[in-house]
């Protein structure tokens, strides 16, 4: 087989690519290493910039989107007993979209099959191969029968577990990690959300964060140890704790019920450098992880996708390499600067083991800075929105 580009893997980040290459009228197949029922049971981000509903809808992946989005205008920091609006449009004249990632994969993996492009699931043992030269190619096992397909360009879209980086030479990559004392154990239940915004609660106890995915489905956070496990925390346990971290007003409201999905992510920031070898590129969690306090991780795969296929699209019309050269230094520019505010929005908010009387003081005073100096918050909610592609 050949085609164009293989994408490998069908998270937002290669199914996203993969619209908006066959928009441009380039061939790819996509290779997945899971089911697409596997890929679609994966519960994660829920908060969408605007740069990526606008790459949505290039993608012809949006209209659900536009329907059952629920768009957001500011959101609340919660510490002390109190909580306080950041008003996003009023600083900035954006705002954010609330729309699951499951429902994000959901649409394209729809938009994909409409256009009947190939994505082959279940693919084992995907391996790039010579993309440091002009002739790359991909192989993988399908139904004990191990396939090859020529292209021009592989794109590693496999998350941050992928082959895709583990297959450039260790000498050809540099890697910048930082890895947080502290886990989330998130929740979704059928109720009504505590609020119409979502709300980042400061606590001694630890972080919360109330969200959701409609009007009738809540997603709740509160940080955990590194020890816990999710069979330790009934749904009793769960609302208990979360209802401690929250204003008291926002405690009593909270509407509670059975939980449908609980599981525990860890927290990491991570940075590969360069995003490109040869004729391998990297995008998203395949390059860089944050940790989900600033809802930059499902965002930044939609602006590495942009610059890439952007790319991609000037050298099969322009027969120009000059997007494919400039792709890494260009998506880095934009990654650092939101590894920098998921990291700072995760060190103001969470209860490190170290911090101390000390630490609790200094991040009340930075959340006292923000809610009463309108520069401090234009720069807090700008990063929060997106900043510009
Ligand atoms: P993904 O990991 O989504 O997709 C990669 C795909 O590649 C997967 O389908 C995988 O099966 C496939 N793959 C892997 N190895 C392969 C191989 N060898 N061959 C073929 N296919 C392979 N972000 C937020 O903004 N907010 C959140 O609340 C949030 N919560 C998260 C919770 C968890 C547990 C995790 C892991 C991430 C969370 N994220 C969150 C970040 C998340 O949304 C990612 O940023 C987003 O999924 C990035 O999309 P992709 O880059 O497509 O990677
Ligand atoms: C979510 O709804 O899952 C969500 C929202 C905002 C975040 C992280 C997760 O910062």
């Amino acid at each position: 087989m050949r085609t164009q580009v293989v994408i490998i893997g069908a998270g937002p980040a290669g199914l996203l690519l993969g619209q908006l290459l066959a928009r441009a009228g380039i061939e790819t197949v996509i290779l997945e290493r899971a089911s697409s029922e596997y890929v679609l049971g994966r519960v994660r981000a829920g908060v969408l910039e605007q740069g990526a509903v606008r790459l949505l809808d290039e993608a012809g992946a949006a209209s659900r989107l536009h329907r059952e989005g629920l768009p957001h205008d500011g959101f609340s920091l919660a510490f002390d007993g109190r909580d306080h609006r950041i008003d996003l449009f009023g600083l900035t004249g954006s705002r954010v979209t609330v729309y699951g990632q499951t429902e994000v994969t959901r649409d394209l993996m729809e938009a994909r099959d409409a256009i009947g492009a190939v994505s082959i699931y279940e693919a084992a043992n995907v391996q790039p191969q010579d993309f440091d030269g002009e002739n790359p190619f991909v192989t993988y096992e399908k139904d004990g029968v191990t396939h090859r397909i020529d292209c021009d360009f592989i794109a590693g879209c496999d998350g941050f577990h992928g082959v895709s980086r583990k297959s450039v030479p260790q000498d050809a990559i540099r890697e910048f990690e930082r890895v947080y004392p502290f886990g989330w154990l998130g929740l979704l239940a059928e109720v009504p959300p505590v609020s119409h915004e979502l709300i980042y609660a400061n606590h001694p106890r630890g972080f919360a964060l109330c969200s959701m995915r409609s009007a009738t489905r809540s997603r709740y956070y509160v940080q955990c140890t590194l020890e816990d496990r999710v069979e330790a925390w009934s749904d009793d346990r769960f609302w208990d704790e979360l209802r401690r971290r929250l204003p008291v007003a926002h405690a009593e409201a909270l509407v509670t019920g059975p939980s449908f999905e609980k599981s525990i992510a860890p927290l990491r920031s991570f940075v590969a450098e360069p995003m490109r070898f040869g004729r391998l590129f990297l995008a998203g969690d395949a390059a860089h992880i944050v940790p989900p306090t600033g809802a930059k991780g499902l965002n930044l795969a939609a602006s590495d996708v942009h610059y890439l296929s952007d790319a991609l699209r000037e050298f099969y019309t322009e027969k120009s390499m000059a997007g494919i050269d400039a792709y890494s230094a260009r998506a880095l520019a934009r990654v650092w600067k939101a590894v920098r505010f998921s990291w700072s929005m995760t060190t103001m908010l969470h209860r490190f083991p170290d911090g101390g009387a000390f630490g609790q003081r200094i991040q009340e005073a930075e959340l006292d800075y923000l809610i009463h100096s309108r520069a401090a918050a234009t720069a807090l909610a700008e990063n929060y929105v997106g900043l510009p592609y």
